[in-house]
């Protein structure tokens, strides 16, 4: 029997084959058996383009039924889809290829034309464009192909994905998911958040990661569920769309958003079932005013790339504010200490989880794969936190230097790369600053070389043309030193003191 991911969804887009699966914002829908057909056709032209299973597909396209449909066709061939964020410089796109090594690269309209020499220089097969209309390019090629009914068979451990995630190291890693981690966290989900028929997914969220395309999408389909496709996060259509909704999941800047508009309340919350928020931090408060406005109570999970997601709060329970609840039914996980001594109820800790959510290991990294594995299979996740009595999980930071701004992981590392590489730049140090609207912001704090002068606008120009926009910098700080401990070590905390009070953006 074989186990590729797409059999799964294949029986329920079966079964539901005349129900809308997508309805978007202009009022256009696509039933489940358009988008089974839009799947093997897209999966017909992978093969006339010499795709076989386990070559690699790289996607960089904007949010679309389109986008999905590739994603599917390549479960169905056996090929290990990678979705890259679309706010990717070209630098960081060049990254990507090159680690990957992909057959294909299907990139925006708009970027053929700049990518055409790089995937000359990289070898990569083919480049073909995506739009996020169905009459053009890539899309109207599959509509043309006869659909190739065959599904690739796989086993547990095949790859479906790699998704880049940056490292401590500065250097991103892709973390290799195998049908089996997607599936069993999908079915556990479909059941621990006890969808139901009936059930309208609006779903606002990026297509590039693992909370929109796998935890979104994947519940939603085996659900047989319509999901509104809105082109992304927006609080005027998200507040038009709801009504028609009974499930909203969205990082937490979604849900502050959404209470910054004060005519955002219960009225627009009338058919919900469900909110569900992750990938950061929820504080307390917001978690409370959000359901004094609306009536409804949050409910927090917690997960990374890496493990899909790892706890929940209950369906059926008390969804604590603070708190990212229990481990989902399957799912281990324990507080040991950064020596892997294993910590009691009450003690913080590193969180450390095993199942089988747990991704493979790191794109051709072995070693880096090694060192975040304990030598009984738990992997390491470099949150901090403690359990309770009953299991129930708190975060209380992170062991690892990252920043989440709005749900996207930012890691200080590659920025402060970046920097120092820049001329006049003796050194610097990156930091989240709190932030009202992100969560936290990024801030740069740099020290110039000796009698240079130094322009922030000459500083942002050249981080503008290597990183994507989201890791930039808000707010810049120029010093004559960074504090260091006795070891030379520089000392974040204090610097996050200093200028913690300070507006970030
Ligand atoms: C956009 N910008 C951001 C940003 N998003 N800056 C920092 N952090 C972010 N998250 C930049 C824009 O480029 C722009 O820069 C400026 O900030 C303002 O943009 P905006 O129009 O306000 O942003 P918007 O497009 O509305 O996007 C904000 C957002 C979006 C929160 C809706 O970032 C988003 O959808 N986040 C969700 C990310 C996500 O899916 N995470 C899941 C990861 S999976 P400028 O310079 O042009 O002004 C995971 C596992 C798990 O973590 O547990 O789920
Ligand atoms: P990513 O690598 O993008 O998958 O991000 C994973 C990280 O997001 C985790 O390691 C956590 O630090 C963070 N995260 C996800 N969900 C939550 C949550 N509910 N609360 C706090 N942090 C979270």
């Amino acid at each position: 029997m074989s186990d590729n991911l797409y059999d799964l969804f294949q029986a329920r887009f079966r079964q539901y084959r005349d129900k809308p699966a997508f309805i978007l914002t202009e009022g256009t829908s696509w039933s489940y058996g358009a988008l089974d057909d839009l799947a093997a056709r897209f999966a017909a032209l992978l093969g006339t383009h010499g795709v076989r299973p386990g070559d690699r597909v790289v996607m960089q396209v904007d949010k679309s039924v389109g986008a999905v449909a590739c994603y599917l066709a390549c479960l169905r061939v056996g090929a290990i889809i990678i979705p890259l964020n679309t706010a990717y410089t070209d630098a960081e796109v060049a990254y990507f290829l090159e680690d990957a090594a992909p057959r294909i690269f299907i990139c925006r309209p708009e970027k053929y034309a700049d990518f055409q020499p790089l995937v000359a220089r990289l070898g990569v097969a083919h480049l073909k464009i995506l739009g996020p209309e169905p009459g053009a390019h890539w899309w109207a090629d599959a509509l043309a192909t006869p659909p190739q009914e065959r599904i690739e068979p796989r086993s547990k451990d095949d790859l479906a994905a790699i998704l880049y995630t940056s490292g401590t190291t500065g250097k991103p890693k892709g973390a290799m998911l195998s049908h089996d981690n997607l599936a069993s966290n999908a079915l556990t989900l479909l059941d621990y958040w006890a969808f139901e028929e009936g059930d309208v997914l609006l779903h606002a969220l990026p297509i590039f990661h693992v909370h929109g395309l796998f935890v979104a999408l994947h519940t939603a389909f085996l659900n047989g569920s319509t999901v509104i496709f809105l082109e992304k996060f927006d609080v005027s259509l998200v507040r038009r769309h709801l009504k028609k909704a009974t499930i909203l999941m969205g990082v937490p800047t979604f849900y502050s958003r959404l209470l910054d508009d004060p005519g955002f309340g219960r009225a627009d919350c009338e058919g919900m079932r469900l909110f569900i928020s992750g990938s950061a931090p929820m504080t307390a408060q917001l978690h409370r005013a959000f359901e004094e406005r609306t009536g409804h109570c949050i409910l927090e999970r917690y997960g990374m790339t890496e493990t899909g997601m790892i706890t929940s709060n209950p369906y059926d329970g008390a969804r604590l504010a603070g708190t990212v609840g229990y481990a989902l039914p399957g799912i281990a996980v324990r507080i040991a200490d950064e020596a892997g001594t294993l910590l009691g109820a009450g003690e913080t800790g590193v969180v450390e989880v095993k199942g089988p959510n747990v991704f493979k290991g790191y794109w051709r990294m072995a070693e880096k794969t090694a060192e975040e594995f304990r030598a009984d299979g738990y992997f390491i996740t470099g949150d901090v936190g403690h359990l309770d009595e009953d299991g129930r999980l708190t975060l209380e930071g992170r062991a690892k230097d990252l920043i989440i701004s709005g749900g996207l992981n930012i890691y200080p590392k590659e920025i402060e790369a970046c920097l120092d590489a820049l001329p006049g730049v003796r050194e610097s140090a990156v930091i989240g600053l709190p932030d009202a609207d992100f969560g936290e912001a990024v801030a740069a704090v740099i020290v110039p070389e000796g009698g240079e002068e130094l322009s922030e606008e000459g500083v942002r120009a050249a981080v503008a043309e290597k990183l994507a926009r989201f890791k930039h910098p808000k707010v810049y700080y120029f010093v004559d030193e960074l504090p260091r401990n006795s070891m030379g070590k520089v000392q974040k905390n204090l610097l996050r003191q200093r200028y913690g009070t300070s507006p970030a953006a």
